[in-house]
């Protein structure tokens, strides 16, 4: 790589979340983020090099201060990359008119029931050819990292056939090999069941598993498999049929669980081993108890409660339990329109009980947990990638604090600036 070292000097507060590259954070440990105060840090070869209070990284490379690029970060926060472990990022369309339905009492369940929702994405994704999805889906992308947001996990499940399932698994790769952002793939088949097997649903089910998910596996398209496990849509025990055909090809289990109903998803997410169950809106205590015991990540997206208007899930109490949270969009076009990871963390603080280092914690480190990467990415440690995110606030309360305003001054991908003040670079 040609590109020149990149020294980040003197931040008011680096938070490094030293340590947790193992195991993601649990209980008291989300609050500790290892802050540096007047700390910084050497990126080369797209990798952290040296992390440290900026005197003992300006001697350890006081020959080459002359080769590097320097950027004053005193006054400000730096963090980690932030991690987005669950979208819907590949899709074509929109669905203005079903929030605007919503704003006067339809419910998403209704909606979906009555052909639109997902069916509503699904037709416009299926029309959609490669090109256009791409260039949908970087419009998106772009607006992730002007929000520091330095990977992003996205789902397919807007296809429901193999070749449209497929489809939205290739942009994703395409988009990967040609953007900043760095993106995992998941598998999502069973996002809903399409109109053509309304009769059979179980035909669908068979469909899945049988076609789509070994061919899925094997053209490596995806490093996960998801399931919409919903009262109406997957029922817990075609679930896990299809989440334990993944498992036996090679894509670790996902699972939306509990978004809009209690379903005992989270009992389900614990029993086949899932990587993270996501949403929990409704999980139950044994549910939660049950995702500590076996240290299954959740995955929660308090986005998606605030925009469709339902209480959120219970981050406190999870966290308390013992069970390791990440925090996510849950970018898509009906349930959670947005790409600000920042928005999330706030809502992290003012809806589900966390403070201000917990949720820094659940959209980094926690958040790379979520998608097998925490020991890339999620940290600000020697030999990690050179993922940075400069906030202008002072410290990392102020991030919460002075809500609803864009504060990521300058994203770096790899050791090199990617956007500054809102723009790309
Ligand atoms: O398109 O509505 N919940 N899947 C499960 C979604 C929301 C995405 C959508
Ligand atoms: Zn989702």
């Amino acid at each position: 790589m040609n590109q020149k070292p990149l020294f980040i000097r003197n931040a008011s507060q680096l938070v490094t979340l030293e340590g947790s590259s193992e195991v993601p954070l649990t209980g008291e440990k989300m609050e500790q983020l290892h802050i540096i105060e007047g700390g910084s840090v050497w990126l080369e070869d797209g990798v952290i090099q040296f992390v440290g209070k900026d005197v003992e990284v300006e001697k350890a490379y006081k020959n080459r201060l002359d080769e590097a690029e320097i950027i004053d970060a005193s006054g400000k926060l730096v963090t980690p990359g932030l991690v987005d472990p669950h979208t819907h990022l590949v899709h074509a369309g929109s669905r203005e008119n079903e929030f605007n339905m919503r704003l006067q009492g339809a419910s998403y369940m209704e909606i979906m029931n009555n052909g639109g929702g997902i069916h509503s994405t699904t037709s416009a994704t299926r029309k959609a050819d490669h090109q256009t999805l791409f260039d949908e889906s970087k419009k998106r992308l772009d607006q992730f990292l002007t929000h520091g947001v330095t990977t992003v996990e996205a789902k397919s499940g807007y296809g429901l056939t193999l070749e449209d399932e497929m489809k939205q698994l290739e942009v994703a790769g395409q988009l990967h090999e040609n953007h900043q952002i760095d993106i995992v793939r998941t598998f999502m088949g069973a996002h809903a069941v399409p109109a053509e097997y309304k009769e059979n649903p179980e035909a669908f089910v068979d469909y899945v598993i049988n076609e789509m998910i070994p061919e899925v596996a094997r053209r490596e398209l995806a490093e996960f498999n998801d399931v919409f496990c919903e009262r109406g849509v997957f029922t817990p025990e075609q679930s896990k049929r299809i989440l334990e055909a993944g498992v036996e090809h090679g894509l670790p289990a996902k699972i939306h669980a509990d978004e809009i109903e209690p379903y005992e998803g989270a009992e389900l997410a614990a029993s086949v081993g899932a990587v993270s169950a996501e949403h929990l809106l409704k999980a139950s205590d044994k549910g939660i108890k049950m995702l500590a015991e076996k240290g299954v990540i959740a995955v929660l997206l308090p986005g998606t409660a605030f925009f469709l208007m339902a209480e959120s899930a219970n981050g406190r109490k999870m966290i308390d339990a013992g069970v390791p949270v990440a925090l996510s969009t849950d970018c898509n076009p009906g349930s959670s329109p947005t790409v600000s990871m920042p928005l999330i963390m706030n809502l992290g603080c003012l809806k589900m009980g966390m403070t201000p280092a917990e949720v820094l914690s659940a959209a980094t480190i926690n958040a790379a947990h979520a998608i097998n990467r925490g020991k890339e990415i999620g940290s600000l440690e020697k030999g990690k990638k050179a993922d940075v995110t400069i906030f202008d606030v002072p410290n990392y309360m102020g991030l919460q604090y002075r809500y609803g305003v864009n504060h990521v001054e300058t994203v770096i991908k790899e050791g090199s600036v990617v956007a500054h003040k809102g723009r790309l670079v």
